[in-house]
């Protein structure tokens, strides 16, 4: 692949742009070689700027389920746009996303728009500890709920990847508030609660983890959790963000069977634009502004476009018949594909897959069940299998430490072309 014009561009950005990227993960450091600049996107296939096209696993990380540029999300859009952008007023689109999302999360009673994930974790946390009254969080190495300063300790995501698990700029005052426990360690959380219980306000977490890559949770783990917070008086968060929509049409929530006090949600809520959202049972969230004491409020929440793209996107997921049974054939058939690939070529490593989220971690271990499994990643030899597979039309994401997704506009032919050249890519590695 020629990627002249990309890596001109990066030089170029980086002169006004800190690293020349908008968000970390996207600089490629993890995989230790140049990001492409995109030039435009349709359905499964990603195009950069130098003209090269890429079959696209990493859909923007997560909101682009229904593939890019759907044209039912492009027309939504231009007929939005032509009243106007942004009012900073209600309007009938927002009670109708609310409305949809509840219809389709019924947990979710009530529902606040936000513009970012990390704008919907920081609000259910600051909502949680006004509820409450308590001042402690748990969340869990490795879990990643955006960046805000309660949730950069330890984070999982860019900060695991970054190496830079305590970010400067988080005070002592802020961490001494944010306990971290294991994932999918019942005992580690019961510890916390033993020494802090009756002031922990929220148990916070990925409900199944995109942010260390996938791991899923063993069933009574979340089943812990729900009965801690009940037994001690705090609430549980499920971070969707990524799940929502994403495993399954309602979300982790949905197949695991558990009830949190409160969802977040983003990504796919947005269909690409600027969406979170966080919502849960009405007598919690009705503690918000205006009816309650817990502020939070935004500008640019709830408006118009974004709420044309998402709800949009939300429509077609909720009203295509088979499209999750869809989602599923073809993941299930990229997931078959790469194990047999390790198979035929006598390699270990795990592929952990819920629905249309995936991550191969290059391990020698049988499993991934925990943030200590995932750190015995080959993190070098992901990357080398990244780049190879890259330089043969295959965009996966940049990281040992994130999710690729399947969209719905993904074909078989796609799926059987990322296994051949991950095949020939492994062949090559393995030497
Ligand atoms: P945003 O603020 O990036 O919209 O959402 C933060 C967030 C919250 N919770 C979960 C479970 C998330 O996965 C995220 C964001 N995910 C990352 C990918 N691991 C976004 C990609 C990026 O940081 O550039």
């Amino acid at each position: 692949m020629n990627t002249t014009k990309s890596s001109a561009a990066f030089a170029e950005a980086q002169q006004y742009i800190p690293g020349g990227v908008n968000s970390p993960v996207r600089a490629f450091k993890s995989v230790g070689s140049t990001p492409l600049f995109i030039k435009q996107a349709k359905g499964a296939t990603i195009v950069d700027i130098d003209g090269n096209s890429y079959i696209d696993y990493v859909g923007s990380w997560g909101p682009m389920i229904v593939g890019h540029a759907h044209p039912d999300v492009l027309s939504a859009l231009a007929e939005t746009m032509a009243n106007g952008t942004s009012y900073g007023a209600p309007t009938l689109i927002e009670t109708e996303m609310a409305k949809l999302i509840g219809e389709i999360m019924p947990n979710v009673e009530k529902v606040r728009m936000v513009n970012s994930g990390t704008e919907a974790t920081m609000s259910a946390l600051r909502l949680a500890r006004g509820y409450t009254g308590k001042n402690l969080v748990v969340k869990f190495e490795g879990c990643y709920h955006g960046h805000g300063d309660s949730f950069l300790i330890k984070a999982g995501s860019g900060a695991l990847t970054l190496g830079t698990p305590n970010s400067p700029g988080v005070t002592k005052g802020t961490a001494q508030d944010t306990l971290t426990a294991q994932y999918n360690d019942i005992e580690s959380v019961k510890a916390l609660f033993e020494a802090h219980g009756e002031d922990i306000a929220a148990i916070i977490l990925e409900p199944i983890t995109g942010n260390m890559g996938v791991v899923i949770p063993k069933p009574e783990f979340l089943q812990g959790m729900r009965e801690l917070c009940d037994e001690h008086g705090a609430l549980l968060i499920f971070d969707e963000v990524m799940t929502g929509f994403r495993v399954a049409k309602g979300g982790a929530q949905s197949i695991l069977g558990i009830k949190p006090d409160l969802t977040t949600l983003g990504k796919i809520i947005g269909g690409g634009l600027p969406v979170g959202a966080y919502g849960g049972k009405a007598e919690i969230m009705d503690h918000l502004a205006p009816n309650g004491p817990v502020y939070q409020a935004g500008t640019l929440s709830g408006n118009p476009m974004a709420m044309a793209a998402g709800l949009t996107t939300l429509k077609i997921l909720n009203e295509t018949p088979g499209f999750y049974e869809d989602l599923e054939e073809k993941a299930a058939a990229l997931e078959a594909g790469m194990r047999d690939n390790l198979n035929r070529l006598n390699l270990p490593g795990v592929i952990n897959r819920v629905g249309a989220m995936f991550t191969s971690f290059f391990t020698e271990n049988e499993q991934v069940n925990s943030f200590a499994d995932v750190l015995t990643c080959d993190t070098d030899l992901f990357a080398k299998h990244f780049n190879l597979l890259l330089s043969k039309g295959v965009y996966m994401a940049p990281s040992q430490f994130e999710a690729g997704f399947v969209s719905a506009a993904h074909t078989m032919d796609d799926i059987q072309f990322t296994v051949e050249k991950s095949f020939e890519a492994l062949k090559e590695l393995k030497g």
